[in-house]
């Protein structure tokens, strides 16, 4: 791929014209946005297609996901492509800022939070390591809303993001596929999206499917004055793709919803047999699965289990037996989290209604799980428990641990307590199955492209650019640790990115923040078990002190946040309200000096945490031990240098381990303690006899914070002190924590105040992050569960 400086000023001309008949020069920003992007695509072309073809006959893994959350493509498409640079100039010759047109491209927010985010850097680090790794999912017409304040309360409206216009993605009609629902018949219409690997040449496929109607419009009721009927099928059809669920980590139990995985893996699975017939001779599909392997990302593509057996056993006639056993070889699946609500159960009936063969197979795969367990030699009871179908309901990931070759979790706690506690029935059964991957993030977009500055320094400081693509390297940042203008300057960055953050935090919320201060992130979604209620009651107690005495804390503090809700899911959202109530009356407060200021970002997303994780001095990883399976907010925070103020949860047990826990600060009981305290966990005790405590949780109900009679409040204090509908008083234990938390919070005042000592610890936090690149994640999968070669 040679992209030279005549070509794209040729194809940015070309574009113009034949776009928006102007020239180049006269385009607005946003036609000037698809000019740049046209070309790009225009020049990457011809790989594509040859890329394609010789792919074709090359073993792959696909990566099944409802979710990706891919953000903006321009910067990252431009920096893999190497022609960032090139094209900045070009644009500064023009008078323009590359930035600007950047902040012209809307986020593609197919996805809720990290699920999806690990989609697309997966996708991202397997092409750039050359793995075969193609993903497949949907094509939402509408992304994840868009999250507003109206006096302080969260308000939603729609994300029509491809509405303007969509560069990256190809319409393939002649691929399309037809879906057939026990009521209803559709098309599969696939969208292609290129994913460029970094300076390697590679390019793999997203491929995205849209619902479409077979038949657009039907004339005849048109001819018989019956306008809605006459569109009707065309509007049900396109309903199954119009918008993303909001729920991050909790259950729908919605025809909708299964009917939209369904259709995604059935698009996916007759693409894949399709492809296959076309370019081998085995009708019998013996070497099927030396050319196949499939990531099932949670159980939301699971019913692609019964579908590709469907489809085998169906439509290519090849035997039960042997269906299961390639659908055995060919299926892996990830477990993303231990939460009893976000585990996926469909009632038989919504199953039955979507498809009622695949409801047939799934009954069949059933009758083969009880053999095999009787064979095994397990006892009735222990058979039942493992069954797929209970009460009339289908246990998703029971069927994916079945039927799959391997089955993983997110992060090394995370995993052992699969296998331990919730899966424990499972991993006796087949231990063989069961593997960790710890989760990882890409370093190219999350440190090279959103801190340029950063990473030039690391270039300079290694005297080389090879640990961009072997991020193993970054430890050599370790020699500067003692060198004090090596600190000096990176503090100087740091600086920098701060100060950026300030100009936005201005124009967004309009509240001055000092890039002096210490600035403490927690961004990430809304959900009790992220505890950002005991961030919230922490800041108010606080506060508390500076109104006794204003000179309590050293170190000026900024408390940042940044979160969406799901929009049906109350309590999250009284949290949000009392966040901002929280910031309203302490960024008001003349007695405290400016000392502590609160902002909340409005509508948290991939392009806005670009901007954050660089500007951040503490991060917040505080969720209830045992309950975060992983997090990766938590890794983007430390390659940027971030100090992470942690619980031993997730993958901040594994973050602390490889940057030393002398380099962060970590708090709050253990998963083990937290288990010998909860049957007598009593948090009113705490709260009576800690006043400090007690103040900060009574701000709830003496008006010293409004909700406005939401009764959000009320809400909020009851969780954490009244046990209610069989849950018990302060399920995620923020009382257990509070005392430990405030310990943990004034030790970050003490390290920021030598300079050098927290610069040291920021670098060394940095040169211990090789492990969180998900291209060591990417490659652990490659090699032991997908058993795909590089071909870089
Ligand atoms: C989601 O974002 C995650 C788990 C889920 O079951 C669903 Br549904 C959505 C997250 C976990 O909460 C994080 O801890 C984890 O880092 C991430 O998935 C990626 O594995």
């Amino acid at each position: 791929m040679d992209i030279t400086k005549d070509k794209l000023l040729e194809k940015l001309e070309f574009f113009s014209n034949f776009k928006f008949n102007k020239n180049y020069n006269d385009l607005t920003k946003e036609e000037k946005f698809v000019a740049i992007t046209d070309s790009i695509m225009a020049l990457t072309s011809k790989d594509w297609t040859d890329q394609l073809g010789k792919k074709a006959r090359q073993r792959k893994a696909y990566y099944f996901s409802a979710e990706f959350l891919i953000g903006r493509s321009l910067g990252n498409n431009l920096l893999n492509l190497g022609i960032y640079d090139l094209v900045n100039s070009i644009l500064e010759e023009k008078g323009d800022r590359i930035k600007d047109i950047e902040n012209e491209e809307e986020d593609a927010a197919l996805g809720n939070g990290g699920l999806g985010r690990l989609a697309a850097c997966f996708l991202e680090s397997a092409a750039s390591q050359g793995f075969n790794l193609d993903g497949y999912g949907i094509r939402y017409s509408e992304g994840l809303f868009k999250q507003f304040f109206k006096d302080g309360f969260q308000a939603e409206e729609g994300d029509d993001w491809s509405s303007f216009y969509n560069p990256w993605s190809k319409r393939i009609v002649s691929d399309e596929k037809i879906i057939k629902f026990k009521n209803q018949t559709v098309k599969a219409c696939p969208y292609d999206m290129p994913i460029f690997g970094y300076k390697n040449g590679q390019i793999n496929r997203l491929r995205l499917w849209q619902a479409e109607a077979v038949n657009e419009f039907d004339f005849n009721r048109f001819n018989n004055f019956d306008y809605d009927g006459a569109v009707r099928e065309k509007n049900e059809a396109e309903d199954l793709t119009r918008v993303l669920y909001p729920n991050d980590e909790r259950r729908e139990g919605k025809l909708l919803r299964i009917k939209q995985q369904y259709f995604f893996v059935s698009a996916s699975l007759q693409d894949i047999v399709s492809n296959y017939k076309k370019n081998f001779d085995d009708k019998e599909f013996k070497h099927f699965h030396e050319y196949v392997s499939i990531q099932l990302n949670d159980t939301h593509p699971v019913i692609g289990i019964p579908e590709l057996i469907r489809i085998l056993l169906d439509e290519e006639k090849i035997s039960f037996e042997d269906s299961f056993n390639i659908a055995r070889k060919i299926f892996n699946f990830t477990n993303h989290t231990i939460l009893r609500e976000a585990m996926e159960v469909w009632s038989v009936d919504l199953i039955d209604e979507t498809s009622p063969r695949v409801l047939e197979i799934i009954q069949m795969i059933e009758q083969r799980l009880v053999e095999e367990l009787y064979n095994k030699g397990f006892k009735e009871e222990e058979i039942n428990f493992l069954r797929i179908v209970k009460d009339d309901s289908i246990h998703m990931a029971n069927l994916a641990i079945f039927v799959s070759n391997k089955v993983n979790g997110v992060a090394e706690l995370h995993t052992n307590i699969l296998k331990n506690e919730t899966l424990k029935d499972w991993y006796g059964a087949y231990p063989y199955k069961f593997t960790n991957k710890t989760n990882g993030v890409t370093q190219r977009r999350w440190l090279i492209y959103s801190n340029m500055e950063l990473s030039d320094f690391i270039d300079r400081k290694l005297g080389s650019n090879e640990w961009r693509e072997d991020f193993s390297k970054i430890k050599e940042l370790e020699k500067f640790a003692e060198d004090e203008p090596s600190i000096r300057e990176f503090l100087e960055i740091r600086k920098k990115k701060k100060i950026e953050l300030t100009e936005i935090i201005k124009e967004t919320t309009g509240i001055d923040v000092d890039p002096n201060s210490i600035f403490d992130v927690q961004v990430k979604r809304l959900h009790e078990y992220k505890r950002q209620l005991l961030n919230a009651l922490h800041i108010v107690y606080l506060y508390h002190r500076l109104k006794e005495d204003k000179n309590f804390i050293s170190e000026k503090r900024t408390f940042i946040f940044g979160a969406k809700a799901a929009p049906a899911y109350f309590r999250a959202k009284a949290v949000i309200k009392f966040i901002n109530e929280i910031a309203r009356v302490i960024n008001n407060d003349k007695d405290i000096d400016g000392k502590i200021k609160v902002v909340f970002l409005e509508n948290f997303r991939v392009s806005l945490g670009e901007k954050i994780y660089p500007a951040c001095d503490f991060s917040e990883q505080i969720s209830t031990a045992g309950k975060e399976a992983s997090g990766t907010g938590n890794m983007k925070f430390m390659m940027n240098g971030a100090i992470t103020i942690g619980t031993y949860d997730g993958a901040n047990v594994e973050i602390f381990e490889k940057a030393g826990e002398e380099n962060n600060i970590r708090f709050g009981k253990t998963v083990e303690e937290l288990m010998e305290i909860k049957p007598n966990y009593d948090p009113y005790k705490i709260y009576q006899e800690d006043i400090y405590i007690k103040n900060a949780l009574d701000s709830l109900m003496s008006g010293e914070f409004k909700d406005n009679e939401s009764y959000m409040f009320l809400d909020i204090y009851n969780s954490l002190l009244k046990s209610e509908g069989g849950d018990r008083a302060d399920r995620y234990f923020v009382l257990e924590d509070f005392e430990s938390y405030r310990k943990a919070q004034e030790k970050i005042s003490e390290v920021y105040k030598d300079e050098m000592r927290f610069g040291k610890m920021c670098l060394l936090n940095i040169a211990n992050s090789a492990y969180f690149s998900s291209d060591r994640t990417i490659r652990e999968y490659a090699e032991e569960i997908w058993k795909l070669e590089s071909h870089n």
